[in-house]
């Protein structure tokens, strides 16, 4: 235990009040990064040129190889500064007319790592077919897509890379000469040539001339080549600089999104340019930032390589598939360009062109190459509760009983790294922990799951089997010198971590999780099946390790150094462990794991969250933005610690966070160690009642959220959507990123995180009417877009309903989600100014894959108007009318809508429904072809009318129609 108080005060100590913000100093600044000062300096030069720049790179058009068969073509490149040195040029094109680029160097003194998109790709992509390529004068050429207006061009002199649409670029590579693939060179070589240099004969004279050429472009002297010092450390750079610089011009598209994760706005603020937002490029090099900033490029725990860039005409993607640190500064040329360029130090050329050209398709073209979020266990979908930490199976259970107490629904209880013994992930700490079974399974009687922190740090001692086994197997990670164990410094003190680079590792990993004794020495016996996973410090956090994570220069399978790899790291941890918790037991089940650190592919394993904020109002709103960016780039299924990780929020802002924790996709409250208990039966009134109201708000919302990760699953589509998703035209909403729709719903959220607030302004992007969940106020928008103000007292979170939605909702008040499984569904039918609707609503078992077999449940709302001003509501099955738009193009023919699990749920029925805007007081209203219903009328606004005001609201009770079948009900 001794460690555990040792690092738990250091830690405290950290969090003095003191110690106001981030530690800025143990993160690199782009200007103490050899590779990204010289990407920088480069594009300094370029700038300073001007017009008289041009880039060395040129396509030898003697060499260029077209393979009609599989629309590939390769071709030689080089650069006038090294004639000697060869470059292999490759592009490919995919059958949904993704265009992939790579470039490497052919025939170096080592080799570049090329195995980034190995790792992210879900598969290998689909090459179309057919597509002629033209090798003319001046440019390769192909035209392909199904209109044929997309083209790829490759110029020979200099080497560019052009997508365009209709005549038009859209994403130009080296368009402004800022590509320079550093080759691999010798030390020696170098001080040679300067020894010859310096002779002052013809040989000398001529060896200068050439460096100098090179110097124009390259720079004169070689900074940070061979070594690298930051702080107390040196980067020992055994392979000298092999950095890649690259920018990539979007000339037609004013904003671009993505490359996750960082504290800022969903809209990217620029970086260089006329006054730039930040000083610093955005880095990507997944890092523990203690006491982040709520606005700042700096580097976070994960690094998704993905941008898009929109415009009102059209949206395009590339996706850079780089593990290694990489920085990108953006700027805005003009209001209707961007620059970026993209700075990497070590690995191929990679890039993937997706043509979009709508925000739609690009997501699906990303999903296509890396895969979408699998289908959670729908329990996950609940509230967690989390705290570091709670300190013994009583304090479980206590917990679990005050929640019952006070009827609040949670679903998952967490344990962060103080139940295990001395750290050693697994291993309870019996003093604590004597029964951790029996306590998963009283959390499990009333339906509910835990989920254990297992991190990566193995605490080096023999009586820690896990680390024994590890060390035994030749499976951690080895130092620069790639002999023995790298050892480093964590919450275990000495600690070696798993190279789950090594495929050696994996079924070991695998071994570790099952529940009962096997013959590969420990498997966790004291767990059960309702224990899943969190992952955290795979970034890897190394607290004694250069900007707290592992030296680049370490050692992985392969021989790779960690440089290369470092982004890709956190994301085979959570993949291993995710495999490992399906695997271990006899039916799969889907497996929960949380993750700190991620990649991109991220999405297929699991969820991620925000790390460490801090409890301000700015962490909060900047989280909501965070979660935005996550899910444009494919990593849907993420949120931010509910109530802040450090600090003690007063009662308001805790309950500000339940609202917008409610509509984050992962919805968890947790605190740090040395915060005060604050869980939310802790709370007085009237806090308490009002997030009582918000936890069953989010429960009642569950099929809401779990039909929106069933269509991610299938389509890429994210989970909570901008507004420039939901309306890429309209120019006014590209940069709003504090309100969202909440999957297909048509629901529009606009959480308060703000301090005393009684109101909000919500803006409407469209001339439809949209009414208020809570009271049934119906707002008007305008095609030219309109912002309205709507009620937000403590107790209410602005939420909104499309016109022309229909929400299913389950209202009874349970414990846990799994208790909900046979609760009947209300229905609201909130029409549209032309008195449509529509909906749907996805259903399965929620733990099992059997869905993928064709178990569930999938149902269509439909309301029309007649001619004769009967409104008709009906419920169809979806899925044997509409195959879904499945990603991967797989249909489901076979589709039984009686299958397994909707015959478990037939009972299940429609308990009421609610019908807004209707124009006046119907006559009649009856199951179509059968007897009257039970109803009730209030007068109001209908949905037609310009007014606005509380609409009409038509209550339907007990309308006797189920949820898996065939139905309709006549208002008439
Ligand atoms: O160095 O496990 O982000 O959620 O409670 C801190 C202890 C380690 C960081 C995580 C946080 C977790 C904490 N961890």
């Amino acid at each position: 235990m001794r460690s555990v108080v040792l690092f738990g005060s250091f830690y405290a100590l950290l969090a003095l009040p003191h110690a106001l913000a981030v530690k800025s100093q143990d993160f690199k600044t782009c200007s103490q990064s050899g590779f990204c000062r010289r990407g920088r300096a480069l594009a300094a030069r370029a700038q300073e040129a001007q017009s008289s720049w041009k880039s060395p790179y040129t396509v030898d058009p003697s060499s260029i190889v077209i393979s009609p068969e599989d629309s590939t073509v390769k071709a030689a490149v080089k650069s006038s500064l090294y004639p000697e040195i060869k470059f292999g040029l490759e592009l490919r094109i995919h059958d949904d007319g993704v265009v992939r680029v790579l470039l490497d160097e052919v025939d170096g003194l080592k080799k570049r790592y090329d195995e980034a998109a190995s790792w992210a790709l879900v598969s290998e992509p689909k090459l179309s077919k057919g597509i002629r390529w033209a090798a003319g004068k001046k440019e390769l050429r192909a035209v392909f897509g199904e209109k044929n207006d997309i083209e790829v061009a490759v110029d020979y002199d200099p080497l560019r890379v052009r997508l365009r649409r209709g005549g038009e670029d859209q994403i130009v590579l080296n368009g402004r000469g800022l590509l320079h693939m550093e080759h691999f060179r010798s030390q020696t070589l170098k001080e040679t040539i300067e020894e010859v240099a310096s002779d002052e004969n013809a040989e000398g004279q001529e060896v200068l001339q050439v460096e100098n050429v090179r110097a124009w472009f390259e720079g004169d002297s070689e900074d940070a080549y061979w070594e690298e010092k930051f702080s107390s450390w040196t980067d020992s750079k055994p392979k000298g600089p092999e950095s890649l610089s690259l920018d990539i011009t979007f000339p037609n598209h004013g904003t671009v999104y993505g490359i996750p994760q960082h504290a800022t706005n969903l809209s990217l603020p620029s970086t260089t340019g006329d006054s730039p937002s930040y000083t610093d490029p955005f880095r990507l090099y997944n890092a523990d930032v203690f006491e982040y900033l709520a606005s700042s490029p700096m580097s976070l725990y994960g690094s998704i390589p993905v941008m898009h860039a929109h415009s009102a005409d059209t949206t395009v993607g590339v996706f850079n598939a780089v593990g290694s640190e990489t920085w990108i500064d953006i700027s805005y040329p003009t209001k209707k360009s961007t620059h970026t360029h993209w700075i990497s130090e070590s690995g191929i050329m990679d890039v993937f062109l997706l043509p979009g050209p709508t925000p739609e398709e690009v997501f699906a073209q990303y999903a296509r190459l890396t895969g979408t979020t699998a289908l959670p266990a729908h329990w996950s979908l609940g509230y967690h509760q989390c705290r570091w930490n709670y300190v013994s199976s009583d304090d479980v259970r206590t917990v679990q009983r005050r929640f019952d107490e006070e009827d609040m629904p949670v679903d998952v209880f967490w344990l962060d790294i103080e139940y295990a013994q001395d750290h050693k992930y697994f291993i309870w700490d019996h003093k604590t922990f004597p029964d951790p079974v029996e306590m998963t399974n009283d959390v499990a009687a009333a339906g509910r799951k835990m989920v254990v922190i297992v991190d990566p740090h193995l605490k080096r001692t023999s009586d820690y089997p896990v680390y024994q086994e590890a060390s035994d197997l030749d499976i951690l990670v080895k130092p620069k010198s790639g002999e023995g164990e790298y050892e480093g410094w964590c919450w275990t003190g000495s600690s070696s971590w798993i190279d789950h680079f090594n495929p050696a590792s994996w079924d070991w990993w695998i071994s570790k999780f099952k529940t009962t004794k096997n013959d590969t020495g420990f498997s966790w016996t004291e767990s059960t099946e309702d224990i899943h996973i969190w992952n955290d410090m795979n970034e890897p956090s190394i607290f004694n390790g250069p900007e707290i994570t592992m030296p680049k220069d370490s050692i992985h399978h392969g021989g790779w150094e960690h440089r290369d790899v470092h982004n890709i790291n956190g994301m085979l941890f959570h993949n291993n462990t995710a495999q490992a918790v399906r695997l271990r037991s006899d039916i799969p089940k889907r497996p929960f794991v949380l993750t700190r650190s991620f990649f991109a592919g991220s999405q297929r394993v699991g969820a991620m969250w925000t790390g460490d904020n801090l409890g301000t109002w700015d962490h909060m709103a900047v989280g909501v933005k965070m979660v935005l960016a996550n899910g444009i780039a494919g990593m849907a299924f993420a949120g931010s610690d509910v109530g802040g990780f450090f600090g003690n929020p007063e009662p308001e802002m805790l309950v500000r966070w339940y609202q917008v924790g409610i509509f984050s996709p992962f919805f968890r409250a947790h605190a740090h160690i040395d915060t005060k208990r604050r869980e939310p039966f802790l709370l007085d009134e009237p806090y308490k009642s009002i997030v009582r109201d918000i936890l069953r708000l989010r429960y009642a919302m569950l099929p809401i959220w779990y039909t929106a990760f069933r269509e991610n699953s299938v389509t890429g589509m994210p989970i909570v959507r901008p507004h420039y998703v939901v309306f890429p035209q309209d120019t006014a909403g590209f940069a709003i990123d504090d309100q969202f729709f909440v999957g297909s719903s048509g629901i529009l959220v606009k959480p308060v995180t703000e301090k005393d607030k009684t109101e909000a302004t919500v803006y409407i992007a469209e001339d439809q009417v949209y009414y208020d969940y809570f009271t049934q106020y119906a707002y008007r928008g305008s095609s030219k877009g309109k912002h309205i103000t709507v009620a937000a007292e403590l107790h209410q979170v602005p939420v909104l309903i499309r016109g022309g939605s229909i929400i299913p909702t389950r209202e009874r008040p349970r414990r846990s989600s799994p208790l909900m499984k046979l609760d009947p569904f209300t229905l609201r039918v909130a029409l549209s100014k032309t008195g449509t609707a529509r909906g749907d609503l996805y259903l399965d078992d929620g733990v099992t894959y059997s869905h993928q077999q064709g178990d569930f449940v999938w149902r269509e709302f439909v309301a029309e108007q007649s001619h004769k001003k009967t409104t008709r509501i009906s419920s169809k099955d979806l899925a044997s009318h509409n195959p879904g738009k499945a990603v991967d193009g797989i249909a489901l023919t076979t589709f039984d809508p009686k299958n397994a699990f909707a015959k478990e749920i037939e009972e299940v029925r429609v308990e009421k429904i609610v019908v807004l805007g209707l124009n006046s007081k119907p006559r009649s209203v009856n199951v179509e072809g059968g007897a009257e219903l039970k109803w009730e009328f209030v007068p109001g606004v209908a949905a037609s009318d310009k007014k606005e005001g509380v609409s009409s609201v038509l209550i339907i009770k007990d309308p006797k129609v189920l949820i898996t079948t065939d139905w309709a009900i006549v208002i008439s």
